[in-house]
């Protein structure tokens, strides 16, 4: 089935070897992505292909050009450090044509990575230390670009975490009620409007100028730093398809909403959901140690506001597209989306009960760092 799929795709590519199977990674929320085996010489290769959501990523040549430019800035950092990066970054398989995208009869655009062996990408982090390493991992990526000017990458899906902007698509999803689903969703519409205010905090520092833009992930969930699988150590950071300019509060913030969360996204009882304070400071200690030194004074004291705005964002972005009708997120049942915005509401409550902790946290991970 899978095969069917996408063989009229692989021999585009320059993998090396015979083709063996393929199996999809159903994992994504956007993308359509397939783990590859191939084999060389008695040696399995694995590969990674994804089919790039067009209605997500209108441009993909932009989206792996930025792929390109941040994983060879990686890359040369660790030569110079000394460090082999075979395992630490990600490489894209070029086409036959060296293109980094293949466009289908269809129209369609494809692309391709080596894939990293013996690693795990956790979908549940279930240790402190696992949690740790992941905070490490994406602060080491932050550190690797820090001097990476992000004017040079492309917006390559314009005002990404703009919340404002985002409040108004919501807004005018509300108002144009497409698929009459707005009926269903007042109580949730309701607490996006009251936290209105607090969504736009970090667009109006960052316009203020208190916060810097730099290059950001903007999508870090666990499952997106590997660790290896013998040594349980962060080795490299992959889902690159929003690296783009962003404020480092977004990172931070996804990170805990995801991986500090004790239930999932897409949680249907809402009374399991609440934030593990315990693992929210296991990412904040490996997280802080990398990034103190060059992150500003202003940037790390205000990571805690980073968890409320992309929770709440997340939330009005799971509503706005079931009230669109399912248009961007893929679903597997047509409450879906609903669900995961009533699952990041039920966690944003309980993130405003905790603040202060998760504040006190912050303050003293800066001050230890700061001391050693
Ligand atoms: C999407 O497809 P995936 O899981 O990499 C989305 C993120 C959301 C995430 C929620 C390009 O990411 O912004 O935070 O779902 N990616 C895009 O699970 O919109
Ligand atoms: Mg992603």
């Amino acid at each position: 089935m899978v095969y069917n799929d996408i063989k009229e795709v692989l021999p585009h590519f320059k993998f090396k070897g015979t083709y063996v199977r393929a199996a999809e990674i159903t994992s994504g929320n956007v993308n359509n992505t397939y783990r590859l085996t191939y084999r060389c010489n008695d040696r399995q290769l694995i590969y990674t292909l994804q089919h790039i959501n067009k209605y997500v990523f209108k441009n993909p040549h932009l989206v792996v050009s930025n792929i390109v430019a941040v994983t060879n800035h990686i890359k040369r950092k660790l030569l110079e450090q000394n460090k082999d990066p075979g395992r630490k970054v990600l490489e894209i398989i070029p086409t036959l044509s060296n293109e980094y995208i293949h466009v289908d009869k269809d129209g369609e655009s494809w692309r391709a990575y080596t894939f990293i062996d013996n690693a795990d990408a956790l979908d549940v982090v279930n240790t402190l230390s696992q949690m740790e390493e992941v905070g490490r991992g994406f602060g080491s990526f932050q550190k690797m670009l820090c001097d990476f000017p992000a004017e040079r990458l492309h917006e390559t899906i314009p005002n990404f975490h703009h919340s404002t902007k985002r409040f108004y698509q919501f807004v005018r999803a509300l108002d144009e009620d497409r698929v009459g689903r707005a009926k269903f969703v007042e109580p949730e519409s309701e607490f996006i409007f009251e936290h209105r205010v607090m969504m736009g905090e970090i667009i109006k520092l960052t316009e203020k100028g208190v916060l810097p833009t730099r290059v950001t992930h903007n999508d870090t969930k666990a499952n997106n730093v590997l660790l290896d699988s013998a040594t349980g150590k962060a080795l490299c950071v992959i889902d690159l398809d929003t690296v783009m300019p962003g404020s480092v509060l977004f990172d931070y913030g996804d990170a805990i909403r995801f991986g500090a969360s004790t239930a999932a996204e897409d949680e249907e009882d809402t009374s399991k959901i609440k934030l593990h304070m315990k693992k929210a400071e296991a990412f904040t200690r490996g997280f802080i140690d990398e990034t103190t030194g060059f992150l500003s004074d202003e940037e790390l004291y205000r990571l805690p506001l980073g968890v409320k705005v992309i929770t709440c964002e997340l939330a009005m972005r799971f509503l706005t597209d079931y009230i669109n009708g399912d248009l961007y997120f893929k679903v597997n049942s047509p409450v879906h989306n609903l669900v995961r915005a009533r699952a990041q509401i039920a966690l944003l409550k309980d993130i405003e009960k905790q603040e202060s902790k998760l504040q006190a946290t912050v303050d003293r991970f800066i001050k230890e760092s700061s001391n050693n």
